[in-house]
Parts: C-alpha cells; structure tokens; sequence
C-alpha cells in the first residue's frame, strides 16, 4: 500500500510546509518561518500568490512597497529575535527579484536568516521570452535570478514539483544553522508554482530545527587558557555573534571573574551595558580612545564573535603591540582563522562559559584594570560634551540630537541606523542600555535599511518604541516602506536629520583629496558645481503625505518636546530637525584606508596622497 499523499500545487506545498517549521534553543521554541513579505507581479500572483491566500490562516502575509526593503525588514526581524526565527519575501520575477540583491547581500554579510521566493521563467520553456525574462544567447538556464547565487548562502531552481522537498529541507538547515545562517533563495518558475503534485503526508509534519550550542574542543580550550594567562593587557573584541548567541550574561560573568575589558564592534555594542566599568565602548575608526589605545597596546586581542572588518582593525593599523596574538572564539572556523589567531570554534555563550570555568582565581593586574577604567571615565567626559548644548535655544548639532535622543528612550527602545555619518557618531558616543538597544547595521552599511528595519523590530517586539535614524541622503533613497508602518498601524519613529546632503561622503571626499565633490545637495552654481543654494526640498511634507505625524524641532528644546511626542504617541510618528553642522564628534581615533590618487593636478589630493603614503606604513599583518 502505498504512504498517504496530499495533492496540491508546488507554491500550495511550499507555504503549507513552511508554516509547520519550527527552532528550538534553550528550550525554547519559534516559528522558523513566522510570515511572508511579497509584492505580486505575473511571476508569483496566481503561484504563490493563490497559495498565501488559500494558507492565509496559517502564514501571516505582510504587503511591502519595494522588494529590497522587504527583505530589509525580515532582516530586523530576525536581527531582534537573535536569528531564532525569520520570514519569507516571494516575488515576481525580473524586477521584483532583482530588487532582492542588495537586500540579500546585506542579510549574507551580516550573516542574518531570510528566505527569498523569487519568481523564475517556465521551466518548460514553453512561452519564451516571458515578459521580462533574460534570453541569454549562451547558457539557456541563466535568468536574473542567477544574480541572487552570490549573495545566497544556499540556491535552487525548483524545476520539478518534487525537487522542493529536498530543497526545502536544506534551505530550513541553512536558514536555522548559526554558521552557514543568511540568505536563502528558492526560485520558483512559473509554471511550476501553479503544478500539482501527490505530496508525501510526512512532508507537512510539523519540523523542528534544533540551534545547536557547539562547546569547544578540548585541546583548543587548554591552549586559549594558556593564553589568557600569559597575557598582560588582553582585550576582548566583541562582536554581533554575542548577541546572535544571547551570551551577553557570559560575557558579563567572564569579564567580572577576569578584569578583562571589552570594546565593541558596531553589531557587538551593547554587548555589556555602557556603564559596565569593563565596557569601552567601541573600537576601530570609530571607537573611543581608550578601546583603541588598549587595542594599540594589547598583547593578546580576543574575538568573540566578530569578523574584523576593517573598521574594527583601522584597516590593519591598530593592533601595533610587536607581540601581539589573536584569540578567536566563533561559530565558523572561517573567521577563527582570521588574523592568524589561536583558534575556539564554538558558540559564544558555551565557549565563554568554558572559559570561565577552566579560570579560576585569573585577574588582569591592577594596574591594568585601572587605567582602563580611568580611560573610561575621560572618554564619558567627551559623550557629555558632545551631548551638552548651551543654549536650548540654538539650532542641535547632530551629537546634540544624540543627546537629546539619549535622554529621551528608555532602557529596551531600539535605536536604528546604518549609514552616513550617523553609524560614526553612535558608535563612539551610544549608551546601550540593553543588549538589543543599538541596532546598526554596519555588515553592509546600506543607505535605507532604517525605515523597514524598524518594522521588522517592530513585528519581532511589539510594543517596543523603535527609532530609524536617518540622514536627508538615506531617507530619498527609501522612504517606501513608511506606508507600511502606516498600513500596519506600527508606532515607528522615524527621527529625520536634514544637512543638505552626504555629510559622511563629504568629509571622507575631503580628507582625500577629492574635494566634497557631488556631495552635496545644493543648486549648480555659475561654475558648474553643486555649491548653490539648498534646494527647496521638503522632507518633513514628504513624510506627512506618506501618512506619518509629522513634528518640526527648530531648536533643543523643541527637538526634546518632539522627541517625547513621538515617543508618547501610539501613531507612526516622524521628527525633522535641520542641524547645525559645527563640528562637535570627536575625531577618528584610528584610520580608515581609502586609497588617494597616486598622480593629481590639484593640490588637495597631492596633500592628501602624502598624508595617505604616512598612514598606509603603520600597516601591520598579523600572519
Ligand atoms: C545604498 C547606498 N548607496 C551609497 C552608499 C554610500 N554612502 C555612504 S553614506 C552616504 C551618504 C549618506 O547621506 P545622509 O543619509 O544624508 O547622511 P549624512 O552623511 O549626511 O550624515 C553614501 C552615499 C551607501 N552606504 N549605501
Ligand atoms: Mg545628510
């Protein structure tokens, strides 16, 4: 006799199997897939599409204006719920799916779960060319979804109903596995999405994907203890991997036992509350001056879940001690490696706890432990100053707004952001107050993350207040996603600093030699470049005809009333504040390595080219 089986079309499958997937950690246990982003186009409306309405009961669905910010607020989805649980975004095919690619790229490199249902050609070739479809003269199976291969941390073209169960299974595996986690894509011809097909019955049972724990080798435990012990000044360097492995009270416990002090990468902060005596705050080109000057002078740099971008190493000049070694405590092996570290393949929580335990009675010297903390304290005197206003009267500047910001959250709101001169600014001068406070999303640094990632947190967290922080220059780039917060009724604060333009781009264009050019948004004037007046430009409107509140701070004290307004509110609220432009962040601590032009006629970048050829020396690799 044969097993049972369920007829139903390929997309019908899909859904119905997706919504019976489940993770499970700590005991623990969360929808894998909890919902479905989509925008529906010929490529997935009647598949797909007649799927999630005839599922509706069992596969939340949410509607988005743009593929890519979809996927941008699956990602703060799963940023929030620490990768334990995701969602799905089917679209159309051609446009639609290529929209994904940057979204994608961003959930790969951050290392963050979401499943993507692209829309593919017929697999029976039968129409061809399908509206939109690529006819690639050579390789006959290319489509433009084969962009997405890349970017994916596991890809198939489902060219026969039966070939999605294997698939599925493996994509579940990647999506809930803490190593191999990112973007998934299935692409879903058309034809087949529509296709019935006797399912197996065991397809559909209910799944769950265990998040495993992995604990250290022995012989790699005993040779980091050794370390550890013969270090004189360690520093850990923690990353967004603490907070993927909730091991934030590990690390705690492992730094109060030890003295050992931590500085953070941007996804690592908040790793110990800012006002932990351990706690250092960030590191690299835009970390504080006391985490650099320890990472100058570290003897011994422990990484505990972090892939040392080259924001967090200045590029390969801040770790300058000749002695120094590297420990890596990771769940990959590929970034262990890094550095030419000692290495701990492991997850953060189990391998810090191990750590601990094989320690008993190790402490950092006193001395050591008080420079630190004497560090720490000169560098809280320059956050007041950068957050002090004088006059409550006066225009903020943007480390004013932080201020004023800073003063208005309470101790679990999340605070958004990605790029700009904003990332630069939180980094060295954020209190966290909770691991899952400061989410900057510094993997892929992509203007217009904010918006759509602040409703993914919101979906993930409801109740929590949530801020995007975006720049003029971000916010053009994405606002789509705000009739979303609107649809869905969402409370998301959207706090909107007007420069006129790419103030981050600016500076980095002048330190190089490039001379600001096309970096600011002004009228071309009588020479041709864009140094005119600003332009009659009206983002707060903008934002009010998307259908957000909208309230205008002219000055502090303004900016501090509409920041607790929007806080109060329970209405998708927007705060614009044009600010002051004086310079009050502190200076890099650490380089950056942007190449300057080698040859130039103009006298900017030959200066820069010489401040560049004096920085590049202080290079060091760590073989
Ligand atoms: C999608 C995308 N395109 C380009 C960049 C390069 N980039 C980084 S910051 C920036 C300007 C951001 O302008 P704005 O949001 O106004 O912030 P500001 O620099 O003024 O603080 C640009 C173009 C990027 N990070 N992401
Ligand atoms: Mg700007």
């Amino acid at each position: 006799m044969s097993a049972a089986t369920r007829r139903l079309t390929t997309a019908q499958a899909l859904v119905r199997f997706l919504s019976a997937q489940y993770t499970e950690r700590d005991g623990v246990r969360r929808r894998l897939i909890a919902g479905t982003w989509g925008i529906f186009g010929h490529g997935n409306v009647a598949g797909v599409g007649q799927a999630l309405v005839e599922y509706a009961d069992v596969m939340p669905f949410h509607q988005g204006r743009n593929e890519q910010s979809m996927v941008h607020a699956a990602v703060g989805y799963a940023r929030q719920l620490n990768r334990l649980s995701a969602q799905a975004v089917t679209t159309s095919i051609g446009p639609g799916a290529t929209n994904l690619v940057t979204g994608a790229a961003l959930a790969t490199i951050n290392r963050l779960p979401v499943l993507l249902l692209p829309g593919d050609y017929f697999a029976s070739h039968a129409p061809d060319p399908l509206l939109q479809q690529l006819e690639h003269p050579v390789e006959a199976d290319v489509s433009v979804n084969d962009t997405l291969r890349p970017v994916s941390r596991y890809f198939d073209r489902i060219t026969r109903p039966e070939a999605l169960i294997p698939s599925a299974l493996q994509a579940m595996r990647v999506l809930a596995d803490p190593a191999e986690t990112g973007a998934v894509t299935l692409a879903l011809p058309q034809d087949v999405q529509a296709e019935a097909y006797g399912w197996p019955e065991e397809f559909f049972a209910e799944r769950v994907w265990y998040v495993r724990r992995p604990a250290p080798d022995p012989v790699e435990l005993a040779a980091a203890v050794e370390a550890i012990r013969a270090a004189q000044r360690p520093l850990i360097v923690a990353g967004g991997g603490v907070h993927h492995s909730e091991a934030e009270d590990a690390l705690k416990a492992f730094v109060e036992a030890t003295g050992i002090p931590v500085a953070s990468t941007q996804a690592g902060k908040g790793s110990l509350r800012h006002d932990h005596p351990a706690d250092l705050g960030g590191i690299g080109h835009t970390g504080t001056a006391v985490s650099d000057e320890l990472a100058r002078t570290a003897d011994l740099v422990i990484g505990v879940g972090t892939r040392y971008t080259d924001f967090t190493t200045a590029s390969g000049t801040l770790f300058q001690n000749p002695d120094v070694r590297f420990l890596n405590l990771n769940i990959t092996g590929f970034d262990a490696h890094k550095l030419a570290a000692r290495t701990l393949v492991c997850d953060a929580r189990s391998g810090l706890e191990r750590l601990l335990e094989a320690l008993p009675g190790h402490r950092v010297s006193e001395a050591y432990e008080a420079g630190y903390r004497a560090g720490k304290e000169r560098w809280e005197e320059v956050v007041e100053a950068a957050y002090r206003a004088a006059d409550e009267n006066a225009v903020p500047t943007q480390t004013q707004v932080l201020g004023a910001l800073d003063a208005a959250v309470g101790d679990d709101d999340v605070v958004i952001n990605a790029a700009g001169s904003l990332p630069g600014d939180l980094h060295k001068l954020w209190r966290s107050r909770s691991p899952r406070q400061y989410h900057l999303e510094y993997g892929y640094s992509c203007m217009g993350y904010e918006i759509p990632a602040g409703i993914g947190v919101q979906q993930a967290a409801p109740g929590t207040p949530v801020w995007a922080l975006v720049g003029d220059g971000t916010y053009l780039m994405m606002p789509t996603e705000i009739v979303t917060a609107v649809q869905e009724g969402l409370p998301l604060n959207i706090v909107l600093l007007q420069n006129h333009g790419y103030a981050s781009i600016g500076g980095l264009s002048e330190e190089t030699g490039g001379e600001r050019f096309g970096t600011a948004y002004r009228f071309r004037a009588a020479d041709g470049t864009f140094t005119g007046a600003p332009l009659p430009v009206d983002l707060a409107a903008n934002a009010a005809s998307l259908g957000m509140d909208v309230l205008r701070a002219k000055t502090v004290r303004e900016l501090r009333e509409a920041l607790a307004a929007a806080r109060a509110s329970d209405r998708p609220t927007c705060v614009y504040v044009e600010t002051d432009p004086a310079p009050t962040a502190p200076p890099a601590e650490a380089w950056w390595d942007v190449p300057v032009a080698e040859t130039a006629s103009r006298e900017a970048a030959v200066e820069a080219r010489e401040r560049y050829d004096r920085q590049v020396a202080d290079r060091r690799r760590h073989l």
